[in-house]
């Protein structure tokens, strides 16, 4: 089985406990998975949705497994509880099982980056109400279902998993409004704490973006995308999709900040924006 060395990993938004956690592909990703830091960048454990409807299943047991032979092993492991696992938060400062507990941290890559880890709930929009979140929920259910159908489908015939919500995330203005307004607002709140760059999830869009001066990096999510950001060891940040068909969505380094051609193409709509056309086009 081929390993995947790397210096420090990001994942988050895994929702275990929720029918449409993917946890085999995470599962998989994590056996395969040799690093110094592992970051658990919030909702990793779905508490609210498990108050909600009790659900369970033996490979969500097997992620916890998985995160806690990689703390015996030896690999530093920090949990930053996110709104689905806020419960957690009560819990920072605490270290359980070998895993510290923390609300943010501070990461220094191995370039002297400093970048600031956080879930991202903490930059929602003020004033975001419960009415709109049900909605959100409602939408991300409908979303997940049909990603779920689309994909049963495609196995049937024998293809590889396609996250179907980066499609139609990418077809909505509306969706792609909130993911920048979002991304716009992290970038602003890295400058104003004096670091070189974020790295959070919460929207489940995972993302490599320079943003005025401030590098925004969004693990994304293991309920539809399937993606981690992992670091090498001459610092340099990449973004990972991890199923079938593994691929790279997007690297940092620190002098360029360049998404893969795959990546151009599944967030083509988004380089209707003149400054992301500059930022994000792979040289030619
Ligand atoms: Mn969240």
């Amino acid at each position: 089985m081929a390993t995947l060395v790397c210096r420090s990993a990001f994942i988050s938004d895994v929702h275990l406990g929720l029918r449409d956690c993917k946890a085999g592909y995470l599962l998989d990703f994590l056996r395969r998975l040799r690093c110094e830091q592992l970051y658990l960048v919030g909702d990793i454990i779905d508490l609210e949705a498990l108050a909600r409807r009790p659900w369970w299943h033996p490979l969500h047991s097997a992620v916890l497994g998985e995160l806690l032979a990689h703390a015996a092993r030896g690999t530093r492991l920090t949990y930053i509880p996110g709104n689905h696992d806020a419960a957690l938060r009560a819990l920072a400062g605490r270290s359980v099982a070998g895993i510290e507990i923390a609300l943010d941290a501070v990461h220094v890559g191995g370039d002297g980056r400093r970048y600031r880890v956080s879930h991202g709930d903490e930059y929602d929009p003020e004033g975001q109400g419960r009415a709109w979140t049900r909605f959100g929920n409602f939408m991300q259910n409908l979303v997940c279902g049909a990603n779920r159908h689309f994909n049963a489908l495609r196995g049937v015939f024998g293809l590889p998993y396609l996250p179907l919500s980066l499609a139609l995330k990418a077809q909505s203005p509306q969706a792609l409004a909130y993911i920048r307004a979002f991304e716009s607002r992290v970038a602003a709140g890295t400058r104003a704490a004096g670091c070189d760059g974020a790295i959070c999830g919460h929207i489940h869009f995972g993302h490599v973006r320079a943003i005025d001066g401030a590098l925004y990096l969004n693990d994304g999510d293991w309920i539809e995308h399937c993606t981690a950001l992992v670091e090498h060891a001459d610092g340099a940040m990449e973004l990972l999709h991890w199923s079938e068909q593994p691929a790279a969505l997007g690297r940092a380094s620190r002098d360029r900040v360049l998404p893969s051609p795959a990546a151009v193409r599944a967030f083509a709509p988004l380089g209707r924006h003149a400054d992301r056309q500059r930022t994000l086009r792979p040289a030619a």
